[in-house]
Order: structure tokens, then sequence, then C-alpha cells
């Protein structure tokens, strides 16, 4: 496939409320696009990089200066594109997997078009919908926290993920089970806010029963979790310390998980992410798909990587308008706690025009 360019646009788009972890606030989403242009059709994809760089060293501004100065110019050296070769020729930058692949899931995009075949089916998909859960922040009060979760399980939603921090943990996981009981699944998200000096306080969310407990401890900190396997019942997530197949691979022989988060932003990518589905699915580790606040964009994607057989946990692949109240596409919609895949080629959606030019706040083009 033959490039003309690659057009990249922030958007900014104010979260319905404000979304608390243990690393911040979000209020707003500053949210970088990126539209791959041929002769015969386009491509778009979502950069998930955050406004400041406390989830991941990558932050929005810094994705759009790499791309801009560093990994779009490479791609310039190549006549003829795809996704594979964009994957390559950007592996020789170290790091900015989530700028990386905005690129390769934008050209990915193009060249399904072309072939007019859908993300699903590329990457392997078997499922036709997909079973969503919701995160839920870090509030002023436990009252405020269950009303929350009241209003999510109403909605359907099938699993309930709690941001926790020390001083928001025990008390808010004992209150969300005592109202709404042993049924409900339910885990919990810490953002690395933990140290390994916390292991016994940790160890007090045993006994509620939780599907599981995600990134205690430091990106880094592979061994700290090994001896959190080992001392806890309750089994333990990563998401941030995942940056790759390889890193699954050694954090699985390292038996310092007992399941992995996987978001394709994290990873640099759908290709990326699907050899993580596929050792985790080698080795028996259980696998769901993360989000970060994405736009229809970005969902369209994850929720056809989230149908991939593995995918056997809910994920955080919740409704449109958990986040926005308008979507720059058209609206994923909870249909029985469950969203429909997009059958269409590429991501199977498309920017509503009007729409995105509302939240639009600048558009950069760069020629290839
Ligand atoms: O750790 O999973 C996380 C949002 C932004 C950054 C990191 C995380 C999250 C979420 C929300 O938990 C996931 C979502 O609903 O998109
Ligand atoms: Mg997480």
């Amino acid at each position: 496939m033959h490039l003309t360019g690659l057009e990249l646009r922030r958007v900014r788009m104010p979260l319905v409320a404000p979304f608390r972890t243990s690393f911040g606030t979000e209020e707003c989403r500053e949210i970088l696009l990126v539209r791959a242009v041929s002769d015969d059709t386009e491509g778009w994809a979502e950069c998930v990089a955050l406004g400041d760089p406390k989830y991941s060293s990558e932050y929005v501004d810094g994705a759009q200066d790499v791309l801009t100065r560093f990994l779009i110019p490479a791609l310039a050296e190549h006549r003829n594109l795809d996704a594979t070769t964009v994957g390559r020729v950007l592996d020789r930058f170290a790091g900015h997997r989530m700028a990386k692949a905005a690129l390769e899931t934008a050209v990915l995009d193009a060249e399904l078009r072309l072939r007019d075949q859908s993300l699903s089916s590329a990457l392997g998909a078997e499922r036709e919908s997909v079973a969503c859960g919701v995160s839920v922040g870090i509030m002023d009060s436990v009252a405020e926290l269950l009303d929350s979760v009241a209003d999510h399980l109403e909605a359907g939603y099938l699993r309930i993920k709690l941001k926790i921090q020390p001083g928001w943990d025990v008390e808010p996981v004992r209150a969300v089970r005592e109202r709404f009981g042993d049924a409900l699944l339910l885990q919990v998200d810490a953002n690395t806010a933990y140290h390994r000096s916390d292991v016994r306080h940790l160890a007090e969310l045993d006994r509620y029963g939780l599907l599981l407990i995600e990134q205690p401890l430091a990106e880094e900190d592979l061994l700290g979790h090994a001896h959190l396997v080992r001392t806890l019942t309750t089994p333990i997530c990563l998401d941030e310390s995942i940056t790759s197949a390889r890193s699954a691979a050694d954090a699985i022989a390292l038996k310092a998980c007992d399941v992995i988060n996987i978001k394709p932003g994290r990873v640099g990518g759908y290709l990326e992410a699907r050899r993580v589905h596929d050792v985790c699915v080698a080795h028996g580790i259980p696998v769901w798909c993360g989000g970060m606040l994405e736009t229809g964009i970005g969902r369209a994607a994850n929720v056809a990587l989230a149908a991939l057989p593995g995918f056997v946990l809910p994920g955080d692949t919740s409704a449109s308008n958990r986040y926005y109240r308008n979507d720059i596409t058209a609206p994923f919609v909870l249909q029985d706690g469950h969203l429909k895949v997009p059958t269409g080629p590429g991501i199977g959606v498309e920017p509503l025009k009007d729409a995105l030019a509302d939240v639009t706040t600048a558009t950069f083009w760069n020629p290839l």
C-alpha cells in the first residue's frame, strides 16, 4: 500500500465524570488520533497516552513529538507499507510503544479496508460480542462509591473493578461486598500504589473473594509481585509491567502473575497484543482487555481483540456513555452486559465528521 501521508489530530473530550486513580484525576481526555491516508483508502487509530507521564512514561505531547520527529519520517523511506513493515521499521527506536501502536494501527486499519477484512477476523477473533466490566474510580466517600457501583450494575455491567490506593482499599471492598453480595464479580486495581512492605496489608483483601488484584507494586517489581503470588490467595494480575510478549513470558516464567491485562497501546500495537495473548494461552494464563478511556476509535479495536479465545474474563471495554456524552463514532452500547464486535472492514467504525470537528483542537499533516 502506498501511503500519501499521515495526519495527526488532537482532540479534547470531557469525561462524563472525573476518573480518579492512585496516580491522579482525569477530567478531560486529551487525545491524539492518527489517520493514515493512501490513494484508495484511509485508516484511523487512537494513541492511548494520557496527558501526564504518570500511568506510564509516555504522555500525549511526547507521543506527538516522537511521531512527528522520528517515527513518521522513518516510514517516509519506504514505498510500500503494511502494518508488519511499520512494526519492523519502528523497532529501531527504543520505547514509545503507545506512539508506535497508534501509527501501526492506523496503517493496519487502512490495509484491512483495502482487503475488505475486519480487524477481528485478522486477529483470529472467535466471538461476536464481548463481556464488559467497568472500572470505578476512587471517590470521596463509600456512600458515593456504593451509588456509583449500583448504577453500573443497573446498566448491566458484568464485573466491577475498584480503583484502590493506601487508605482506600479494604473498607470500600468490604462495603461493596456487603452491599452487593458474594456473587458479584469484583476486582481491584492499585496502579502501582503499594510497596513490598505492604504485603500483609494487601493480604487482608484475601477474605473478600476478589477475582484479582491488578498491579499492586511498581512496574519494574516482578520479584515483588512473585512474592505476592506466593503469599496471597487472591490472583495477582499485571498491567503496567507487561510491555511486550517477551516481558509477559518472563513474568509468567518468574511466577510473578496469575492473570494478565492486555492493553494494545502499552505493548506497541495489536500484532504484539496478539502475541501476548498467544503466550498467555500457551501457559494457561487467563487474560482480559484493559482500557485507557478510549473514544470509539480505540474502543472498536479493543473490542475486536477482546473477542480472541484467551480473553476469558470481562474487560474494561465499557460502553461509550460510561466515558463521553458524545463519542466521535457511533456509540458503543451495552447489550446484556456485552458490546458487539464490529464486523465491517478494518476497525469497523469511522469518526462522525461533525462530532470529530466539534472536539478537534489541532490537525497536522505529514506528507510521506
Ligand atoms: O490501570 O487500567 C488502568 C484508565 C486509564 C489508565 C489506566 C487504567 C485505566 C482504567 C480505566 O482502569 C479503563 C477504561 O475503562 O478504559
Ligand atoms: Mg490497570
